[in-house]
């Protein structure tokens, strides 16, 4: 078993229930359990700036499947729930990204692990450190001392 924690976001057709459609997806998938799912948090769009608002975030996860088998099931459901790729950083019904697997340092093709950007984004980090206050990100550092240095002032719980 191996712990992994998946980022959740959405800007477009109702992205709360998206979120929450999506966790119920999660939880069906198999070898996997949900052990839990941070508030909702809404910030300002990163990247072009003529999309919505986003709502994002992260649930923690047990699961006996490969990083490839889950980044599998990640774009199925990304799929079912409509997903068109468009633009890159672009409006999106749901995006799940890998933020973590287990203390996996993976950087190939398909899979950066830890995700790329996770150090440099607070609607990540606050959720992670939420749900796991001493989390601890493969060669970057703790969440909580991460999201100090950025600070979280772009984001609002809205749960
Ligand atoms: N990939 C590599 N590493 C991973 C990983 N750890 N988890 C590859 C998931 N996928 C990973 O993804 C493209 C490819 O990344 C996948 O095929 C997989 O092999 P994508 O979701 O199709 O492409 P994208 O959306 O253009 O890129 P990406 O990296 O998912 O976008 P981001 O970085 O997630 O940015 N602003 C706010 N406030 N909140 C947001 O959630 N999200 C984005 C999207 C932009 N601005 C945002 C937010
Ligand atoms: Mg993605």
């Amino acid at each position: 078993m191996t712990i992994a924690f998946i980022g959740l976001g959405s800007n477009i057709k109702l992205p709360k229930q998206q979120i929450k459609s999506a966790i119920k997806s999660i939880e069906g998938i198999a070898l996997t359990q949900v052990l839990k799912v941070s508030s909702l948090y809404k910030s300002k769009p990163i990247g072009p700036q003529n999309q919505n608002d986003y709502i994002n975030a992260v649930a923690k996860i047990d699961t006996d499947l490969m990083p490839l088998e889950l980044l599998e099931c990640m774009q199925d459901i990304e799929n079912q729930q409509g997903r068109i790729r468009k633009e890159h950083w672009g409006p999106r019904t749901l995006d799940l990204d890998i933020l973590m697997f287990g203390e996996e340092i993976i950087k190939d093709d398909k899979l950066t692990i830890p995700h790329a950007e996770i150090e440099n984004r607070s609607f990540v980090l606050a959720p992670l450190a939420e749900i796991d206050p001493n989390c601890l990100i493969p060669d970057k550092g703790m969440a909580r001392d991460l999201l100090a240095i950025i600070g979280q002032e772009d984001l609002e719980i809205i749960r």
